[in-house]
C-alpha cells in the first residue's frame, strides 16, 4: 500500500532550454509540500542536432532511477517527443514502479496517442499547474487502486483510462500562481540566469495556420488570451533583480502589447522599477508609434516580429494571416528609428510560393532593412490547420502525418525544391549595401551561392550579427551555443567512458 502521509516526489526530465511550464508546476507543487527536482540535459537544438542520437539513454535512465521519484514528469514538444519517449521506456525497464506523467504542448494536442505508449501512465492535457497538483495529491490513492476523476489529467488504472481526454484545461487567473521556480533550472545551468524569461500573458487571439494557437483556440473553452496584472509581473521582476541580477529580460509572450491600456500601465511601471533591457515579440498589425515609443523608453533592445510571407494572397489563404506591406514597411522603419534591433521571422517553403515570391520578399527586406531576418523552412506540426490542409490536398501522406505526430519529422523542407541560395542571402543581405543585393537578385547571380551547410548559411551570420551589434539578444544565444557545445562535449565524453 502506498503511504499517503509520505512526502511525494516528482522528478522532471528536460532536454532543451529553460521551461517556464516546468518552473510554474514546480513552484505550485513545492508550495503544497510536494518535492520536485530536475534532470536536465542540454542537448537538443539545431546547433547540436545530432546530440540526441548520441545520448546513452540507459545512463540517463539510471540517473533518474537513482533519485527514486514517485513520478517522472516529461514536458513534450513535437521535436522532443522521441527523446522523451525513449528515456521513459528505459526508466520503465529499470524500475516499472516509477509512474510517468507526460505534459506539454505535444501531449495536450495528442493526449490519446501519448497515453497509448506503454511507458506513459498519465497525461496532462493543457496547463498543468493545478492538474499536476491534483494528480500528486491523489497519487497515494491512485496507487492503491482508487479512481478519482481529475481535472486535466487522464491516467491508466487496470487497463482503463480514467478522466476526460477532451478536457483541455487552462487557468483564468494567471496572478494566482506563485512565481516560477527558476532555481530548478539555474542550479543546473547558471548561464541561464543572465537572461530572465518571463511570461505576461498566455495564448494568442490570432489563428495562423501553422501555429499551435489555431488548434488551441478551437479546443479550449473559455478565454484563451489572458494577461497577468502589471503589478504581479513587476513584483516578480523586482524579486528576480534582487535574487539573480539578470542583465536582460526576455518576454516569452507570443504576442506582447496586444492591449493598449495594459501596455501603457505595464511599460511605465517597468521603466520606473525595472529598467533592464528587454526582448519582446510583436505582430506587425499591432505596431503603433505610441507602443514603440513606450517600449523604447522602457529600454526595449530587441523586437522579434513574425512576417512569415510577403505574398499577401498566400499569407491570407494559406497562413491565415493578414499582411499589409505598407503597414509592415512603416512598422520596420518605426522600430529601427528608435534604435531597437528588429528580427523579422520569415517562412520559406510555403505551399504555393514560388522562387519569384522568395526573391520578391528578399527585395522587400533589402529595401526596408530590419536588423536581421530569421528564416525557417515550413514545419508541419501536429493538428495545425496547415498540416491538415496539406494532407487533404495530397502534399502529406497519412504515413507522413503519423511520422509528424510521433515527432519523427516535422520539417516540410523536402516538400519544396530546397533553395539554399535564397536561404543564404536571407541570412546575409544585411551585411551588404542595398545596391549590391539588388544587383545580385536582378542578375540572378544569387543562384551561385548554393551553400547547404547550416553552420555557414545560418549559424555564422547569426554569430556575426551578435558580434557586430552590442544590443543583441543573439549575443546571449551565441554564448549559450558555445557553452552548449562544450557541455555536450563533456557530456558525451562522460557517456563514452
Ligand atoms: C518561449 C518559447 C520558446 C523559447 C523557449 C522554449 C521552451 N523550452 O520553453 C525558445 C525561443 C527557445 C523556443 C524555441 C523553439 N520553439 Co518555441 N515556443 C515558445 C512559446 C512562445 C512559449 C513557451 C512557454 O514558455 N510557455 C509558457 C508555459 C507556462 O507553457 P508550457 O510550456 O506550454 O507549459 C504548460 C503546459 O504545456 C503544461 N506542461 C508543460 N510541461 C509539462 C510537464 C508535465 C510533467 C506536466 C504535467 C505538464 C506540463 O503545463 C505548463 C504550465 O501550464 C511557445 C508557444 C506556446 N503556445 O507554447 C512556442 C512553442 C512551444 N515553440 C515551438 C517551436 C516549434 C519551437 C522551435 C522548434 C522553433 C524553431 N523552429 O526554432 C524551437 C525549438 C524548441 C525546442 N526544441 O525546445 C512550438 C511547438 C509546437 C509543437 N507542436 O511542439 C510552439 C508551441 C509555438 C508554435 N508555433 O506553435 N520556443
Ligand atoms: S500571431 Fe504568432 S503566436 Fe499568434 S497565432 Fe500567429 S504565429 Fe501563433
Amino acid at each position: 500500500m502506498a503511504d499517503s502521509n509520505q512526502q511525494k516526489f516528482l522528478l522532471f526530465f528536460y532536454s532543451d532550454y529553460e521551461s517556464l511550464g516546468i518552473e510554474y508546476i514546480s513552484s505550485v507543487l513545492k508550495a503544497n509540500n510536494i518535492r520536485t527536482s530536475l534532470i536536465y540535459k542540454n542537448i537538443q537544438d539545431f546547433y547540436a542536432s545530432d546530440a540526441a542520437k548520441r545520448i546513452n539513454y540507459n545512463q540517463v535512465a539510471k540517473e533518474i532511477c537513482e533519485l527514486n521519484p514517485d513520478v517522472l514528469g516529461l514536458s513534450l514538444l513535437t521535436d522532443t517527443f522521441q527523446v522523451n519517449m525513449t528515456v521513459a521506456a528505459e526508466v520503465k525497464k529499470l524500475n516499472p514502479e516509477i509512474k510517468v506523467l507526460a505534459g506539454g504542448v505535444h501531449a495536450g494536442l495528442l493526449p490519446e496517442l501519448t497515453l497509448g505508449f506503454p511507458q506513459i501512465d498519465a497525461v496532462c492535457i493543457g496547463e498543468g499547474e493545478f492538474s499536476t497538483l491534483d494528480y500528486m495529491q491523489n497519487f497515494a490513492a491512485i496507487s492503491n487502486g482508487v479512481t478519482p476523476v481529475l481535472n486535466g489529467v487522464v491516467y491508466k488504472q487496470n487497463g482503463c483510462c480514467i478522466g476526460d481526454l477532451t478536457n483541455y484545461t487552462t487557468n483564468e487567473d494567471l496572478d494566482s500562481f506563485p512565481f516560477p521556480d527558476k532555481d530548478l533550472f539555474y542550479r543546473q545551468d547558471p548561464s541561464m540566469q543572465s537572461h530572465y524569461f518571463v511570461q505576461c500573458s498566455r495564448g494568442c487571439p490570432y489563428r495562423c495556420s501553422f501555429c499551435v494557437n489555431d488548434r488551441l483556440n478551437e479546443v479550449v473553452s473559455g478565454k484563451r488570451f489572458r494577461s497577468r496584472s502589471p503589478e504581479n509581473i513587476i513584483d516578480e521582476l523586482i524579486l528576480a533583480k534582487e535574487k539573480y541580477s539578470p542583465s536582460f529580460v526576455v518576454f516569452v509572450d507570443e504576442l506582447f502589447g496586444a492591449k493598449k491600456d495594459w501596455s501603457e500601465k505595464f511599460l511605465a511601471s517597468y521603466k520606473e522599477k525595472i529598467g533592464l533591457p528587454f526582448l519582446a515579440s510583436l505582430h506587425p498589425n499591432i505596431v503603433t508609434e505610441s507602443l514603440v515609443d513606450l517600449m523604447a523608453s522602457a529600454n526595449c533592445w530587441y523586437v522579434a516580429m513574425g512576417v512569415q510571407s510577403l505574398n499577401e494572397k498566400i499569407s491570407r489563404e494559406v497562413l491565415r494571416r493578414s499582411i499589409n506591406k505598407e503597414k509592415l514597411s512603416t512598422a520596420i522603419k518605426l522600430i529601427r528609428s528608435r534604435k531597437i534591433t528588429l528580427q523579422c521571422d520569415h517562412i520559406l517553403g510555403i505551399q504555393g510560393e514560388t522562387e519569384k515570391d522568395m526573391v520578391d520578399a528578399l527585395h522587400f527586406y533589402n529595401e526596408n532593412r530590419p536588423s536581421l531576418v530569421s528564416v525557417y523552412w515550413l514545419s508541419y506540426y501536429p493538428k495545425a490547420y496547415i498540416t491538415q490542409h496539406a494532407r487533404d490536398v495530397g502534399i502529406l501522406s497519412e504515413r507522413e502525418i503519423e511520422d509528424i505526430e510521433h515527432g519523427r519529422i516535422s520539417s516540410g523542407i523536402k516538400k519544396v525544391k530546397s533553395l539554399h541560395e535564397i536561404n543564404f542571402w536571407f541570412n546575409y543581405f544585411t551585411f551588404f549595401p542595398k545596391w549590391f543585393i539588388r544587383f545580385l537578385l536582378r542578375s540572378g547571380l544569387y543562384r551561385l551561392f548554393k551553400i547547404k551547410s547550416f553552420y555557414i548559411s545560418s549559424a555564422l551570420p547569426r554569430a556575426l550579427h551578435a558580434l557586430l551589434n552590442k544590443r543583441d539578444w543573439n549575443r546571449y544565444y551565441l554564448k549559450r551555443v558555445v557553452m552548449k557545445k562544450l557541455n555536450n562535449y563533456v557530456f558525451w565524453s562522460s557517456m563514452n567512458k
